[in-house]
């Protein structure tokens, strides 16, 4: 049959079922909770496709989140679009994300909802208000144990412990890529069709890339040995700086043409900024899948196990030899 007819009807779900060869339980469940990840991703990608025509879309609520950062319109409003749609799903429990202090409990679905959806709605929340690239980042872990005290200490535990985990994209046009454990692979949204298709299967990172991605206005607050990597890079031929404000299109870039991306702890903040367990957890999980790697520095980020909901821990991740390079500046000082 026609090969571009066979790609356009490989659809998300469809492809996740395809992933694991069975219809078994897990199998139909993954498949559900990847497609309600699809519509989570459709309704933000809409409502950023006109944001700049339409009232009340942009700018701040004028509160200020957990983290310590302004919350914006949009933030509020992705971090509820996944709430009202994993309500209707029945297999979530419990989401966690950024925008969230605690976990959100969707009461009825606990004694049969088996799995956490753990999520930073809006990644790169700085680009909203200028129509640049954003992202959506997410990670599935099943449920351990009872929650009976309503904690959620399970979800203190390294990342080898998801199950599916990856980021949406939206660009000039949206994108999803996911892992199940069984490579990484990427769709586009077809507006006409509504649809996210197979775009590319099993992606490979590539082990050397030329791009380092960080945000070099923190170099005096950086310890001294990622200063001497970035004065190794200005010195060294062949390399070349990127850095958009939102980490799901840097790092997206560094899955498809290889390099690296670093947020480094800073003086301020030796953790740095991002949060272990929706972020650098799930984009560290997609890129091991591709063949690259992610480190703290000195610790596999899927090895590192949080201890509070919120933790941030420093992210260097990438291509195989890039990340080796940051690391033997920050273990051996070159
Ligand atoms: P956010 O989820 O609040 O948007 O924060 C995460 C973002 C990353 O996407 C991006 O790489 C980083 O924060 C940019 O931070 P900075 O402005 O400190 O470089
Ligand atoms: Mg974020």
């Amino acid at each position: 049959t026609d090969k571009a007819l066979d790609r356009d009807c490989t659809t998300l779900s469809r492809h996740v079922l395809q992933q694991l060869q069975s219809f078994s339980g897990e199998a139909q469940d993954l498949s559900a909770l990847m497609n309600r990840i699809a519509l989570a991703g459709k309704l933000v990608a809409r409502r950023m496709s006109n944001a700049g025509l339409m009232e009340g879309v942009l700018g701040f609520t004028g509160e200020v989140n957990v983290q310590g950062e302004s919350v914006k319109k949009l933030d509020v409003y992705a971090n509820d679009v996944f709430i009202s749609v994993f309500k209707q799903s029945g297999l979530v429990c419990r989401l966690a994300s950024e925008e969230m202090e605690n976990p959100y409990y969707i009461r009825e679905n606990c004694p049969i909802g088996r799995y956490t959806l753990l999520y930073d709605p809006i990644d790169g929340s700085s680009n909203t208000d200028t129509n640049l690239s954003l992202g959506s980042i997410f990670s599935i872990r099943q449920q351990e144990g009872n929650d009976s005290d309503g904690k959620a200490t399970d979800l203190l535990t390294n990342g080898h412990k998801q199950i599916a985990a990856g980021y949406i994209l939206y660009g000039p046009s949206t994108m999803l890529i996911y892992t199940i454990g069984k490579g990484v692979h990427s769709f586009t949204l077809d507006p006409s069709l509504g649809e996210f298709i197979l775009t590319e299967e099993n992606i490979k990172i590539p082990d050397h890339g030329s791009v380092y991605s960080v945000n070099e206005g923190n170099f005096w607050q950086w310890d001294e040995s990622i200063r001497e990597y970035i004065r190794y890079v200005h010195s060294t031929e062949g390399y070349t700086a990127r850095y958009s404000g939102a980490m799901v299109s840097d790092i997206h870039r560094i899955l498809v043409q290889g390099g690296v991306f670093l947020y480094p702890g800073t003086l301020q903040k030796p953790e740095g900024k991002l949060r272990l367990l929706y972020e650098s957890a799930p984009l560290a999980f997609v890129i091991e899948q591709a063949g690259g790697r992610a480190t703290t520095g000195l610790v596999d980020i899927l090895d590192v196990v949080p201890k509070k909901l919120h933790q941030r821990t420093p992210l260097i991740i990438g291509s195989k030899q890039d990340v080796a390079k940051v690391e033997s500046f920050i273990q051996n000082g070159h």
